[in-house]
């Protein structure tokens, strides 16, 4: 009983309201008499303490104490505060409060911790670090000015949030080696590490400790852990113990509207500890108590580590420990109050040339470790080396085209009826034996997804070599981490769920594509052809919206020989994601006759085309394509020269040459367009293309689906080969 008193107080964490469970007190506290009652809630009153310390950063921060107690470092830290300030003040814009608040961390991390060697930025075994409060940008550049990138020079900081500038607002993969992901969307950071660390983990299940180890570090904010993606991201890590990732959380209490506290009172240790890691807390003030804690860190071994790093934002400003000190301090008193407060006396963006060469030194402090680590790689065998330097650099084994040829020749031959999810099973148990650095997994629906083979072995802390991530029931934290292990590199990330939860990984997805990374997202289930799971797990506007994402390639496979032509080119391509879009129900083979070539790679294809004067163009893809060969049939029965294009790829039809493309949709016929999803984009096929609008017309889906069997959907929304020959018939009559 006085237990449940106390838990009802804790909970609410106040001065305990107390909740009766029952009208009739006796139903739920027994024997309990009135004045036994009385007094429990008495005592529990009485032995009842708020859970939460008081918040230190009430008390104001004497700066001058600080500067006094760590000289040095102090002056080290102060060339961050300061740089972001100034490089503020020049874009009238940016973020400067997180980088003052985070200096110190940073400092530390990068002087004492952090395996890197700045003139070579990209050697595979450094340590990765990740700024998932991407919006304190002005931090990760002061850092590679400082510490001697090649890529980041003072010229650059000073055009902070300029056109062409790599200093972009938020850093950008790509801009500059050392920004390892593109942040800014708020938990991808912290998201991203986890594939970052789960790479790592895989690629040292294969070729040993002595060429992968290396620790991920992340920053993240009071916003990156509200964010839904960082739970199932924490969630994951502790799970598969990934005692190499160590997460910073800048406690700062503060968010743009206010103190955390006006939407958030959640214990973040706790949480973390929940979910299986170490956890640890640091003032992110005192260097000697956050390298302290970046060592034990360091020692943990089979448990992430989050160490909850209390800081003041915008430490030293009049606006310190405000929401006013998220965003941009431009005012120049304050500027001036702020640098005085550090003993700062040198000109904007003046870096003094000892505190300058001591960060260089920080920078080149990782080269030696770079050379011990060529020196391991070489005592490898020449075709390990050969191993690593291609899965590195992301190049498809030479014998997978070879295997998909086999394939393809096997699927035209025995021309099965199979799910094109089925299918990829299929093309994927020859690929994975083949091309080793896949590494699949699925959000809980591996048996409806199809994505696991048995060569794979499911990745355990007590299985690092398998390629296989059960990731839960977690469509973004899997698409973000499939991100950090893309980019992490050595690895190719393929992951599954229903296409119609694309939704749910939508914000990764999306950084896929403007990263530029290869992943693959396996998308079943792609249409009401998934029958009686009704309208809420039925694609209809996901095919549009993935084709509106820019460098997104899309594929909507008719049968297997496309469905494996489409993992090829995903599996070659290296700067684009890919979506594979599959049915859940079976399909016949509408490629019957054998081709070397990968005609999915053009995007477009004529499969079958009219029998005499050609009179009408039906273009489909996917589970529409042998609907449209249907009508084709009754359409040349009719004696209506009926032309069949399938469409696996529109972004891929879209590049090849005019020639090409009027090749395959030359003017005159009446063209129709198939495909169980909205039209919303097929009007560039229909109107477009030599196309004309009195010539043109859709036959898909103008709504929601329903809940029933495949069979009878398509007959209710009228997506049949009848249907199709009846608008051609129209179309033809002039009627739209
Ligand atoms: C997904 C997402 N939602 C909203 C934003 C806009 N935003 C940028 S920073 C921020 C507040 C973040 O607070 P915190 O992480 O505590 O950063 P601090 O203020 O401590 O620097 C918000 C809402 C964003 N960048 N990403
Ligand atoms: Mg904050």
């Amino acid at each position: 009983m006085i237990n449940i008193l106390r838990y009802a107080a804790n909970v609410r964490n106040q001065l305990p309201l107390i909740w009766l469970f029952a009208a009739n007190p006796e139903d739920t506290f027994g024997d309990c008499t009135e004045y036994n009652l009385h007094s429990l809630i008495s005592a529990t009153i009485a032995s009842y303490q708020p859970s939460k310390a008081p918040d230190h950063r009430i008390v104001a921060l004497d700066i001058s104490a600080l500067r006094s107690a760590h000289p040095d470092h102090w002056m080290r830290a102060a060339a961050i505060r300061t740089l972001t300030l100034d490089a503020v003040a020049a874009a009238n814009s940016g973020h400067s409060g997180m980088p003052m608040g985070m200096a110190d961390v940073a400092t530390v991390l990068y002087s004492k911790h952090l395996k890197f060697d700045a003139t070579n930025p990209d050697w595979p075994d450094r340590d990765r670090f990740i700024l998932s409060a991407g919006h304190g940008s002005m931090l990760l550049y002061s850092l590679l000015y400082l510490t001697g990138s090649p890529d980041m020079t003072l010229e650059q900081v000073k055009n902070f949030r300029q056109l062409g500038a790599i200093t972009a607002g938020h850093p950008e993969y790509g801009h500059a080696k050392g920004i390892e992901t593109t942040t800014g969307p708020l938990g991808q950071g912290i998201a991203n590490s986890v594939g970052f660390a789960l790479a790592e983990e895989v690629l040292r299940g294969r070729f040993g400790a002595k060429i992968v180890d290396h620790y991920t570090y992340c920053i993240a904010g009071d916003g990156c852990l509200m964010e839904g993606v960082s739970q199932e991201a924490i969630a994951l890590a502790g799970r598969q113990q990934l005692s190499k990732l160590i997460v910073f959380f800048d406690d700062n209490g503060i968010t743009i509207d206010g103190k955390v506290e006006i939407a958030d009172r959640t214990d973040q240790m706790a949480r973390f500890a929940a979910s299986g890691w170490n956890v640890l807390s640091c003032d992110g003030h005192d260097p000697k108590d956050i390298d302290r804690a970046i060592t034990e860190a360091k020692k943990s071994k089979n448990k992430p580590t989050m160490i909850a790093c209390k800081t003041h934002i915008a430490l030293g400003s009049s606006a310190q420990d405000t929401a006013k000190g998220h965003g941009a301090l431009t005012s120049p008193e304050l500027i001036a109050d702020t640098r005085e407060a550090y003993g700062w006396s040198h000109g904007a963006f003046e870096i003094p040339a000892d505190i300058k060469s001591w960060w260089e030194s920080v920078g080149a402090r990782g080269a030696a470790d770079r050379e011990a680590w060529e020196g391991r790689m070489d005592k490898l065998s020449g075709a390990k080396q050969k191993e690593f330097a291609r899965m590195m650099a992301g190049e498809a084994p030479k014998k997978l085209s070879a295997t998909i040829k086999a394939f393809k020749k096997e699927m035209s031959e025995s021309a099965p009826k199979l799910a094109t999810r089925a299918a990829s099973e299929k093309a994927l148990g020859v690929i994975n034996p083949i091309m080793v650095e896949t590494v699949g997994g699925s959000a809980d629906l591996t048996g409806s997804n199809n994505t696991k083979t048995p060569d794979m072995g499911v990745h355990t802390p007590e299985n690092r070599e398998g390629r296989y991530i059960h990731y839960g029931i977690r469509e973004h934290g899997m698409a973000a981490a499939m991100n950090g292990m893309a980019l992490h590199g050595g690895v190719r990330p393929y992951g599954g769920t229903f296409m119609c939860f694309t939704d749910y990984a939508r914000g990764a997805m999306r950084l896929s594509a403007l990263m530029k990374q290869p992943v693959v997202y396996v998308m079943t289930h792609d249409s009401i052809g998934l029958g009686e799971d009704g309208p809420t797990h039925q694609p209809v506007e996901h095919l549009a919206m993935l084709r509106a994402t820019p460098n997104t390639q899309v594929f909507r496979p008719a049968d297997a020989v496309e469905t494996a032509e489409a993992w090829q080119v995903a599996l070659e391509t290296t700067d684009q994601p890919s979506v594979l879009s599959l049915t859940r129900q079976g399909l016949p083979t509408v490629r019957t006759e054998h081709t070397t070539k990968n005609m999915t790679a053009q995007g477009a294809y004529v499969l079958a085309d009219a029998d005499g004067k050609r009179e009408a163009i039906l273009m489909a893809t996917g589970s529409e394509v042998a609907i449209a060969m249907a009508a084709r049939d009754i359409l040349q029965s009719e004696g209506i020269g009926t032309r069949v294009v399938s469409m696996p790829c529109w972004e891929l039809f879209e590049e090849q040459p005019e020639a090409y493309r009027r090749r395959v949709l030359p003017a005159g016929p009446v063209r129709v367009g198939i495909e169980a999803a909205i039209r919303f984009g097929w009007d560039r096929w229909l109107y477009g293309e030599r196309g004309r609008r009195e010539k043109g017309g859709f036959v898909g889906m103008h709504d929601f689906g329903a809940s029933a069997p495949a069979n009878e959907l398509y007959e209710h929304f009228g997506i049949t080969a009848e249907a199709v020959a009846q608008k051609v018939r129209d179309l033809k009559a002039g009627k739209r």
